[in-house]
Parts: C-alpha cells; sequence; structure tokens
C-alpha cells in the first residue's frame, strides 16, 4: 500500500516541489487547497502534477476543514507548509499572519493529533526566527530574536509542534529552512523580484529596478533540494529540529550582480534604492550551520546561488519572451 501524505499550502513554491517529490516516491498525495488566488494552480502545472495531486478544499485558520482533510486523506505523513509567508507584509497584515503562520499550526496539530497521531508532522519552521543574530553562524542551539511580526509567529508555530512532542509524543518535527529559491518563487520574494527584472531589462520591456536595503545577507539555496529534507526529517525513527542552509551567506547586492552577469549587463547601472521598500526592522544577516541535517539525515545542499540565480534568470527570460 502506497503511503498518504497531506501538504498545507500544496499551491505554493515548496508545497509544489514537495507534492513532486513525494508522487515520485509512490505516494498518494493530498494538498489543502484555500482557493484564494485566481491561477493557484500554476506551480503543480510547471511541474506536470496538477491532475495527480488531491485537492481538499480548506483553510488553515478552519480547524474543521483541517480535520476534514485529515479524515478524507487518512495521511500518514502531514507537511505544514501554509503560511502568510511574506516578511514585509507581517508588518501590514500582523494579526492575519499571526492567525495563519503562527496559530494555525495548532489548528494543524490538532486535527493530527484527533484524527491519526500516529501521523508523523513537518513544520515549516524558519531561519527569520534567529532574526537579530545572536551568533555569527546559527544553529539548533542558537537563541531566537524574531524582527517581524511573521518571525514571531513562526515561532510560535515552532514552539507549539515542539510542544506536542514532548506533550502526546507526536512524531512533530520542525524545519528551520534558510532562504530557498526557484523559478517557483512569488515574484515579491528579492530572488524573483531580480531574476524577472533582469529578463525585463534584457528584453527592453522595463526601465530599471527599485531595490530596498540592498547590504542585508542571505543563506540562498535551492528549494528542489530543501524540500527532500523536510522528507528525510519525518522517515527518522526519533522526531527532531535540523537546521537547513548552504553555509554560504551572500548580500543581495551580489546576487543582483550574479543575476545582471548572467545576460551580459551590469546591475549599477540599472539598480536605484527606494527606502520606501527598507522594512521597520530588518534582520541584517543569516548564515546557517547545517552539520546536523547532514550527519543526521544525511542531508547536503547540492545548488550553489550562481546555479540557482542561472536557472531563474533562464526560466524568467523564457516566460517574459512569451509574454
Ligand atoms: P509560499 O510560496 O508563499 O506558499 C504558501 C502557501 O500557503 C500557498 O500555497 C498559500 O496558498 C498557502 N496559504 C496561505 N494562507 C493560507 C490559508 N489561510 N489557508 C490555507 N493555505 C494558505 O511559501 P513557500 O516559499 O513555499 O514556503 C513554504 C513554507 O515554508 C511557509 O510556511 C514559509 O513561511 C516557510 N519557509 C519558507 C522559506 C523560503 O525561503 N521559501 C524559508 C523558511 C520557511 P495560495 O496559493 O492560495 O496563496
Ligand atoms: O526575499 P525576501 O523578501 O526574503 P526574507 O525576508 O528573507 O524572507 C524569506 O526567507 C525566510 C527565511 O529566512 C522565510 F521564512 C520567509 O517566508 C521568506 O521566504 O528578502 C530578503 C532580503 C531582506 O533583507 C529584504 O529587506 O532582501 C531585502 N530586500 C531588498 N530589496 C528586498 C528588496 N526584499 C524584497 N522582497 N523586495 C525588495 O525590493
Amino acid at each position: 500500500m502506497s503511503k498518504k501524505a497531506l501538504i498545507t499550502g500544496i499551491t505554493g513554491q515548496d508545497g509544489s516541489y514537495l507534492a513532486k517529490l513525494l508522487l515520485d516516491e509512490g505516494y498518494e498525495v493530498y494538498g489543502l487547497f484555500a482557493r484564494r488566488t485566481a491561477d493557484t494552480m500554476w506551480r503543480l502545472r510547471f511541474l506536470g502534477i496538477d491532475r495527480q495531486v488531491n485537492l481538499i478544499e480548506g483553510d488553515l485558520i478552519d480547524l474543521s476543514s483541517l480535520i476534514r482533510a485529515m479524515e478524507t486523506s487518512q495521511a500518514d505523513e502531514v507537511y505544514n507548509l501554509g503560511a502568510q509567508s511574506f516578511v514585509a507584509t507581517s508588518w501590514q497584515q500582523p494579526l492575519l499572519t499571526g492567525q495563519v503562520t503562527g496559530l494555525a499550526v495548532t489548528c494543524v496539530l490538532e486535527a493530527t493529533r484527533l484524527v491519526n497521531p500516529k501521523a508523523r508532522f513537518y513544520q515549516a519552521s524558519s531561519s527569520e526566527m534567529f532574526g537579530k543574530i545572536r551568533e555569527p553562524i546559527q544553529d539548533e542551539n542558537t537563541i531566537f530574536h524574531p524582527r517581524s511580526p511573521y518571525g514571531v509567529a513562526k515561532l510560535y508555530g515552532h514552539w507549539i509542534t515542539v510542544n506536542y512532542r514532548e506533550s502526546f509524543g507526536i512524531h512533530a518535527s520542525s524545519g528551520i529552512l534558510f532562504n530557498h529559491e526557484s523559478p517557483l518563487r512569488g515574484i515579491e520574494f528579492v530572488t524573483r523580484k531580480v531574476t524577472d527584472g533582469v529578463a525585463r531589462i534584457k528584453q527592453g520591456k522595463q526601465k530599471g529596478l527599485r531595490l530596498g536595503n540592498i547590504d542585508a545577507q542571505r543563506d540562498w539555496g535551492y528549494a528542489g533540494d530543501y524540500v527532500r529534507a523536510m522528507h528525510l526529517m519525518l522517515q527518522q525513527d526519533s522526531p527532531d529540529d535540523y537546521v537547513v542552509a548552504t553555509g554560504r551567506t551572500t548580500s543581495v547586492r551580489e546576487m543582483c550582480r550574479i543575476a545582471f552577469e548572467h545576460v551580459g549587463l551590469d546591475a549599477k547601472k540599472h539598480i536605484e534604492i527606494d527606502p520606501q521598500l527598507y522594512r521597520p526592522a530588518e534582520v541584517d544577516v543569516l548564515l546557517g550551520n547545517p552539520a546536523k541535517a547532514k550527519a543526521k539525515l544525511g542531508w547536503a545542499a547540492t545548488t550553489s546561488l550562481e546555479a540557482l540565480i542561472a536557472m531563474m534568470v533562464d526560466a524568467d527570460m523564457e516566460r517574459v519572451a512569451r509574454e
């Protein structure tokens, strides 16, 4: 009998890649589908799996829909990837972010506990929880200091996951994932905004690119690599928390240089700084230590930032040319 998985956030970047990985592994895949945007299915279509996944209508803040999703799917593994995931929006919609990204984790855990407490649970925690970093390289023991309503909400989700593991013995793991990107990244995030902008500027469809704090540094990896780590966590005998990162940090400025240079352009000539895009509180630098994931899961990032940005620029060049 094939294993069954339920993914919240299946229409997002990670949900789509994870669904593909699980289908390739022979799983029956179910996804919670919030029906909130016009073309929610574009990522699943891009990966050619929109007809292979079973969608269940529901919302993360509606416990009854999560219970129904657990009953319908009979899931052995639950991946909670759904969230209001854009950090900048979390200052505009702090309460919604608190509900969807934070409190709703308890809805998913409760539905799991009530319907199938033996199901294994994955929580999409975030390096944003480290925020104003307390150590130059962050690992599972680094103290958290979130800098945004999003980071605060993720911290709640992280600790309630630990709490359900300790209180009810649920096989609940938390992946503290550093930034990961792909051609399926939402256009509002900086890498994709840049690769889309590069493609438009190169093809004469856009003049310049307005960015905020380009001195911020991030540890960027490829989403296709990172969903493997999620799956591996749920295959372990015991649940645990893991940092998933590349171990290399790069500034937004340098990432822009790589992206523009890929099509023979000089980033300095096209970028304009817009102070309106600065955040009320910034996470200046993130750099993760993935040693535990490597030792215990056998996981390592396989895609360099240069290869990742090239993949994203190439995909945007094709898409913009088709428009
Ligand atoms: P994403 O592309 O923004 O996907 C988020 C998903 O959540 C979408 O499918 C969205 O549905 C769904 N969603 C939002 N509100 C919902 C609600 N109220 N009910 C049900 N579904 C809802 O995010 P991602 O990059 O794939 O990230 C996946 C998870 O990992 C998120 O929890 C994110 O916070 C976390 N994370 C991401 C990174 C990263 O670098 N990508 C790093 C660390 C942690 P619609 O399609 O309808 O909007
Ligand atoms: O791409 P970003 O919006 O990602 P951010 O804030 O690091 O959050 C992402 O990674 C987290 C993991 O650490 C996830 F939990 C979260 O869900 C999300 O996936 O911004 C990256 C950096 C920031 O410092 C931001 O200030 O880029 C800087 N930046 C500079 N100009 C910009 C821009 N960010 C965006 N989105 N747009 C700009 O124009």
